[in-house]
């Protein structure tokens, strides 16, 4: 299948310390997924599930203790501690090296090792990255199938020469005791040992695209980030393009997919998804930042998503799907999740596999699809799926938005000042606790640009590339924090998001055009009431008021936190971040 000696001398390697009975090239035909598919069905690694409701669609089970990543297990293998940093798990790359390759001696005997050439970005961008991952799992290559590019059409862009990062995967007995995620970055090395779920073994999602991409970004100045891009029509026809990072459970792929309110979609607006979790950011010839979603596919989590929160999502699983620990519904062999409906199945397989009454197990407080449980789905089968999805260019970026859950300290929205103040803004980033996990409700969690579980080097070095990378875009996108999460004092939501996050964006992208003024605030700027386009909610002026407000208390108590996390990070840390704390102090205190 190539020439490329880098990848031949590689597979050498791996297949002398794996020992697989044989070895499989993976080439992208329908014919050899098909007849990996059908193989998989009669091993019981996957399930086929009803044809002609679900065509092309297969269920998959992981192990109980195997169902989500495991930030404990990960590490960044550096040559030296501190290129890794405080955030990240670290240990030195020789001695890492030698605790891996007893794990994966002889791992995949009896087995068969696949050989999976794939592209993230499309083919030939000059975005793209190559990877080629190594597995003995039947699942992780029909999964990299639907979420990468893949086949021999990349080994062929490659060519006799090109680099790539390996990637290595053996399931062996999913031990949580000895299961590893480990990166490389100065090796371009990945090597994923004892899971079988997403996340862990998809090596070309979190490990490649972020974690081991970060670190590329860094060294050849560009960015991988933790971020949705979405297109937004206006009635003209014209699209304008956000990217936003957000911690887990702050609804991203649903602001990804959003449908417009409906006096909004009567006047023409229109949402284009491009991706829905991960962006590649360059420069452009025109000083513009640029962003390509490395993807092909969404890695979804299934529970909550419904026709009403999220159709387009539903839509996309329909056909060609790969269901994950959602459970099954016996009478005709298709999935359901909590949140799809109110109706669960009678005849069910929950996750672990046990034959229960839905109605009555659910009725007992018991859950029939794991929480963290998944749907691998193309990304082109979805309703929305942006035209310029596949452009090799990428589109041009008008606006980078975070948020996080604050029940008390964010506005709704607010613009940073520049683009220094943006990155303190994303470097100050925090979500808060739900009751849905266990442990007190409202604990802030730093999670700066929704990367701390992503950041393939130093925290501390990763701040100061998003600096350095401000030098280099002469016409940058305006930076936005947004907070859908308010609570009023009866803890009640007190914005309706979903949908109605459109007219935030809106905001948004009239502050780019600089079509409306705002409010100098301590923290940035924030709306002028009437610049919103309110039309329809029922919100009364005092809420809008205080959605807009800043409670400077809590932000003195925010920006105490804040000064805890950034003083780990000692001389490392950038000046910048220093001055803008201080800076937030003065205006907190005038
Ligand atoms: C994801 C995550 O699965 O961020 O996308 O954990
Ligand atoms: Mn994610």
């Amino acid at each position: 299948m190539t020439n490329n000696k880098k990848v031949l001398t590689w597979l050498e390697e791996m297949k002398a310390l794996c020992k697989p009975a044989n070895v499989v090239w993976i080439d992208g035909s329908e014919a050899q997924l098909e007849a990996l598919r059908e193989e998989a069905v009669s091993t019981g690694e996957m399930i086929k599930l009803n044809q002609e409701k679900l065509p092309g669609c297969y269920y998959h089970r992981t192990a109980e203790n195997d169902v989500a990543r495991v930030e404990d297990r990960t590490f960044i293998c550096t040559e030296t501690e501190e290129e890794a940093g405080p955030i990240n798990n670290w240990m030195a790359p020789e001695k890492m090296y030698a605790k891996l390759n007893a794990l994966y001696d002889g791992a995949m005997e009896g087995r068969t090792m696949y050989v999976i050439p794939y592209s993230m970005g499309p083919v030939g961008s000059p975005f793209s990255k190559i990877g080629v991952e190594l597995t003995d799992s039947i699942y992780v290559v029909l999964n990299m199938d639907i979420m990468t590019r893949v086949g021999k059409d990349v080994l062929d862009a490659l060519g006799e020469d090109g680099d790539f990062v390996k990637c290595l995967h053996a399931k062996k007995d999913v031990n949580p005791d000895e299961r590893y995620i480990v990166h490389f970055p100065q090796d371009n090395t990945i090597m994923s040992v004892n899971s079988a779920y997403g996340g862990n073994v998809l090596l070309g999602k979190k490990c490649f695209a972020l974690r081991i991409a970060s670190y590329q970004g860094m060294k050849e100045g560009w960015m991988a980030e933790h971020m949705l891009i979405l297109g937004l029509e206006n009635p003209q026809g014209e699209v304008k393009y956000i990217c936003a990072a957000f911690p887990s459970a702050c609804g991203k792929t649903n602001l990804a997919m959003l449908i417009p309110p409906k006096f909004l979609q009567e006047k023409g607006y229109k949402v284009w998804t491009v991706g829905d979790d991960i962006a590649w950011l360059r420069v452009g010839e025109d000083g513009r930042l640029y962003a390509i979603n490395p993807e092909a596919g969404f890695f979804g989590v299934a529970p909550g998503t419904s026709e009403k929160s999220n159709f387009n999502a539903l839509e996309a699983t329909k056909k060609n799907t790969i269901f994950t620990n959602v459970a099954i519904n016996e009478e005709d062999m298709t999935v359901w999740w909590e949140g799809l409906d109110k109706n669960p199945p009678t005849n069910a397989i929950e996750w672990k596999g046990a034959k229960v009454d839905g109605k009555a197990y659910t009725a007992d407080g018991n859950k029939l699809a794991h929480p963290n449980s998944r749907f691998t789905a193309p990304a082109k089968n979805c309703p929305c799926i942006s035209p310029e999805f596949e452009n090799p260019q990428g589109v041009p970026i008008s606006a980078i938005v975070f948020g996080g859950r604050r029940a008390k300290t964010a506005p709704l929205v607010y613009q940073a000042r520049d683009w220094d103040h943006g990155v303190f803004v994303g470097a100050t980033m925090a979500s808060e606790t739900t009751a849905a996990a266990a442990g007190a409700v409202g604990v802030v969690r730093r999670d700066p640009m929704a990367m701390r579980p992503f950041v393939g080097y130093n925290m501390a070095d990763y701040f100061q590339h998003w600096y350095d990378m401000g030098k280099k875009i002469s016409n940058p996108p305006q930076i936005f924090n947004v907070n859908w999460f308010r609570l009023d004092k009866d803890g009640n939501f007190m914005w309706p998001g979903f949908g109605d996050n459109m007219r935030v964006l809106n905001w948004i992208l009239d502050r780019c055009e600089g079509k409306v003024d705002a409010i100098e605030t301590e923290i940035g700027f924030v709306p002028n009431k009437e610049d919103l386009q309110l039309d329809g909610l029922d919100l009364s002026d005092e809420v809008i008021t205080e959605l807009l407000s800043i409670d400077k208390d809590a932000w003195k108590e925010d920006l105490a936190n804040q000064r805890e996390f950034f003083a780990q990070f000692g001389d490392k840390l950038p000046k910048e971040i220093v001055e803008s704390m201080d800076t937030l102090e003065k205006n907190l205190n005038k």
